[in-house]
């Protein structure tokens, strides 16, 4: 659908409320979006000197670091060129939007980085509140390895740009937070929608300049309404 007046009027609306910080946050609304896409892929890599805990098919994904100074970082990837974006349209704004269901800790800053390498989701699966992830599978993203047990990252805990493409208060309220729209955002879905082969996603790093920050939010594993969501505005060419 194209970019119509009312939906850059809702966006702005929506911008306005997020950004008013003398209350709580506004769940936002994922639909009013030209195109709202589940994530093609996602994962979190749970801090491991020998990558061997992952959550590749867990419904939640974690990030931040626990009371035992351990860090989660979760990776989010959305298929822009495949998603029913058309090709050679002009992003004109996106928002990420997470829904955060478990924390023990307020307002913590949440940065999304684009990440620079690719990395896969395998099988493993943890139980109950999956906080301290499973033993990773073949193909799973982990704190050392893109791919378990083949391929490693450059950097342990994840190859990514190290200026964020945006950073979002994330409080204790169970509810829908959204990340932008920044003009790195737009630069980074731009990009996914022209060059695909260079769309490895977002990853999600909390605060970890100290302990207890960690947050929990719905994996594409969970129930639709509780998915990752990124929602794009676009001008068709
Ligand atoms: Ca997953």
């Amino acid at each position: 659908m194209r970019s119509t007046l009312a939906s850059a009027l809702a966006l702005l609306t929506l911008v306005a409320a997020c950004s008013d910080a003398s209350g709580p946050p506004i769940e936002p609304p994922v639909e009013g979006a030209d195109a709202v896409l589940d994530p093609a892929k996602d994962n979190t890599l749970f801090e491991d000197a020998n990558g061997e805990l992952s959550n590749g098919n867990g419904q939640f994904l974690f990030a931040g670091m626990t009371r035992d100074t351990l860090s989660r970082r979760a990776l989010v990837q959305f298929d822009v060129a495949g998603g029913g974006v058309p090709a050679g349209s002009v992003i004109d704004s996106v928002q990420l939007v997470l829904r955060m269901d478990r924390t023990i800790v307020g307002d913590i800053g949440v940065a999304i980085h684009r990440v620079t390498a690719d990395w896969g989701e395998g099988a493993s699966d943890a139980d109950f509140a999956e906080g301290t992830g499973t033993q990773s599978e073949a193909g799973d993203a982990t704190w050392i390895h893109r791919f378990y047990a083949t391929d490693t990252w450059t950097s342990p805990g994840g190859d990514f740009v190290a200026a964020p493409s945006a950073t979002q208060t994330v409080g204790d309220v169970v509810q829908g937070y959204a990340w932008g729209s920044t003009p790195q955002m737009v630069a980074d879905v731009q990009s996914w929608l022209d060059q695909p082969a260079g769309n490895f996603g977002w990853i999600i790093i909390a605060d970890e300049s100290t302990h207890t920050t960690a947050k929990r939010f719905g994996s594409r594993e969970e129930a639709s309404p509780n998915r990752p969501k990124l929602r794009v505005f676009y001008t068709e060419p």
